[in-house]
């Protein structure tokens, strides 16, 4: 341990600890707008000075370590005014317009701005150019409103293992973006969305669907639905002041009715349908590999994140075959809602608008995908992510906190529990093995056995080793088998699970989130998301699972109903056609 000295109090902290990080223990809080949890700090922003008794200069806190009796100030007169100084400086080139800019009032600088008393801008000069790169469907950058802190660079690069943008050029000329100055979509991202999740100001933002959602729900001719993500329930609180990790369902379904939709309903039921059709294809791939002693692509991958999808098809083609044919929930919904719920309502699916709320900007490009239409028409119409959904409420003039709350429509509006831990990482793999078990071996799987506890949590990646006995006779093959499950989430520990099994490590299922933590830590989610969050988030949506009686996907009774009415059995030729796809390198 070492001991130092912050505003004259001693503190001891763990040697090789950075000032900043030992302010954090004495419990003082410096300001940053670069900093990344748990990443190596780049002192870019200069935003956290302090001064250290004995240095020639002032240090950055986030990137000078501490020694052995240091004397740190981080609150005098010179150390607010180099503050001040450092972000009047970023303010004095910054071209944002905050009356009209979509962070105003939630946007680090200003706030920063506001507390350090910036009043006026003493250093006005030329300011950045804005250019604006909308080329993917899912982002929106723009340059001029880049303080070019590099947080989007170290998530891209160091979390997900990207690559897609980087700091180029020099002086007033420096700028960040895609190499050469490309557009989005003409390098690898992915549209996670974990870049414009962590932008402490309005430089890089989802893609707005607000406008159009409106323009449908105030056409008459329109029948207009809305599906809810797991992950939302868990997040939209933050919103309206909640702590994180509280569950607002029930409000949230009073919302969506006055807002104007014409059905409410959950992703969660076409997640439970997700179980039935890729725990079936996992089970007849297995069949094809043991019994037939077919080459099959093993181990299955999960798609339901559609980052990880296009993260597949730009680093790991070879292994497009391994990942489930199903589509996502969010897509199965929209299929479902313009073939199966449109007949049974006698609405012309022509007239049917599918809107999503999803805490994931890849959505918005998963729904525009050319293989997303197997209804007939485009699948899913529109995506909001969580954000836009709190700010679509907050214009109506909703009062959230005074809501009551309200139940989803049926069918299409009942979920599982299993359906709501998809929304955290290791969730889909739990669900699948809650349906998986009780189809093989006929029995019940008892309710305090149903969490899988090697895949919870926030270990980057999670393995475990399921041994299978008590086979029914038609899955006897399956006796003895050791089942070897994996679960990443955040893109980087995907490499590193996939380069684990091309170093010859065997699995059966392997389940990937594209962000950290699974969705509840997606790119649309509330801001600014910590681990401390994540694990609130995660702990609210156990929590709605262990309140249902319904905890099991194949045990939802709309699920059987649209099996019984339409779909057949899982697997069947009419949910092959509807329910799945392929993707192309
Ligand atoms: Fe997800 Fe999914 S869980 S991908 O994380 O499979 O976005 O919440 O909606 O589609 O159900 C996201 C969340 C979400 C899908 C489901």
């Amino acid at each position: 341990m070492t001991t130092v000295y912050i505003n004259k109090q001693p503190i001891e902290v763990e040697a090789g600890s950075t000032i900043f990080e030992a302010a954090a223990v004495a419990g003082i809080k410096i300001p940053t707008l670069c900093h990344v949890e748990n990443q190596h700090p780049k002192g870019a922003c200069r935003v956290c000075m302090v001064d250290v008794e004995g240095a020639k200069s002032m240090v950055a806190s986030c990137t000078t370590p501490v020694s052995e009796g240091m004397k740190i100030i981080t609150n005098s007169k010179n150390v607010r005014e180099a503050r001040k100084f450092v972000v009047e400086l970023l303010l004095s080139e910054h071209c944002g317009e905050c009356k009209t800019c979509t962070r105003n009032n939630d946007c680090e600088l200003q706030t920063l701005a506001l507390e350090l008393g910036v009043m006026d801008i003493t250093y006005e000069g030329e300011k950045l150019k804005s250019y604006i790169d909308d080329s993917t469907p899912s982002l929106v950058r723009d340059s001029g409103k880049c303080i070019k802190c590099r947080r989007c660079i170290t998530v891209c690069n160091e979390i997900q293992g990207v690559g897609s943008l980087f700091a180029q050029g020099r002086g007033f000329e420096s700028r960040v973006g895609p190499a050469f100055d490309q557009q989005l979509d003409g390098v690898t991202c992915v549209q996670c969305g974990q870049c414009a999740a962590i932008c402490p100001v309005g430089a890089i933002t989802e893609k707005e669907h607000i406008d159009f959602v409106w323009d449908a729900i105030e056409d008459p001719s329109k029948f207009v639905v809305v599906q809810t993500a797991p992950a939302i329930r868990a997040a939209l609180g933050e919103c309206f002041d909640y702590e994180p990790g509280t569950l607002i369902t029930g409000k949230m379904v009073s919302a969506l009715r006055l807002l104007g939709f014409d059905r409410v309903f959950d992703t969660n039921f076409t997640a439970d349908l997700t179980i039935m059709e890729e725990g079936t294809e996992l089970l007849m791939r297995l069949k094809k590999a043991l019994v037939d002693k077919q080459q099959v692509a093993l181990p299955q991958f999960t798609s339901c994140s559609p980052g990880w999808i296009k993260y597949a098809e730009y680093f790991y083609p070879e292994f497009l075959d391994n990942i489930s044919t199903c589509k996502s929930p969010q897509q199965m919904f929209g299929t479902v809602a313009k073939t199966y719920y449109a007949k049974k309502t006698g609405v012309d699916p022509k007239d049917v608008i599918v809107v999503s709320v999803m805490p994931c900007t890849a959505k918005k490009f998963e729904a525009q995908r050319p293989e997303m239409n197997d209804s007939g028409f485009q699948d899913v119409d529109y995506v909001l992510t969580t954000r836009e959904l709190a700010r679509m409420i907050k214009q109506s003039g909703i009062d959230f906190r005074a809501l009551k709350d309200d139940v989803m429509d049926s069918p299409m509006g009942s979920g599982s529990g299993a359906a709501d831990i998809f929304a955290n990482t290791g969730g889909v793999m739990e669900a699948a093995i809650r349906t998986a078990y009780e189809i093989v071996t006929g029995r019940e799987l008892p309710l305090e056995n149903l969490h899988l506890q090697p895949v919870i949590g926030l270990e980057g990646v999670k393995k475990a080793s399921l041994l299978i006995q008590g086979c029914k006779p038609e899955w006897s093959f399956l006796e003895g088998v050791e089942l070897k499950v994996g679960v990443a989430h955040g893109l980087g520990n995907a490499r590193k699970i996939i380069e684990a099994m091309r170093g010859g490590e065997e699995f059966h299922f392997i389940e990937v989130m594209t962000c950290p933590g699974g969705c509840i830590g997606g790119g649309g989610q509330p801001r600014f998301t910590t681990n401390e969050i994540r694990l609130k988030r995660i702990q609210a949506i156990y929590q709605e699972d262990e309140g249902k009686l319904l905890r099991k996907s194949h045990a939802n009774p709309e699920v059987q109903q649209i099996y019984e009415e339409f779909l057949e059995k899982p697997y069947s030729h009419l949910a092959h056609q509807l329910l799945h796809t392929k993707y192309k390198p």
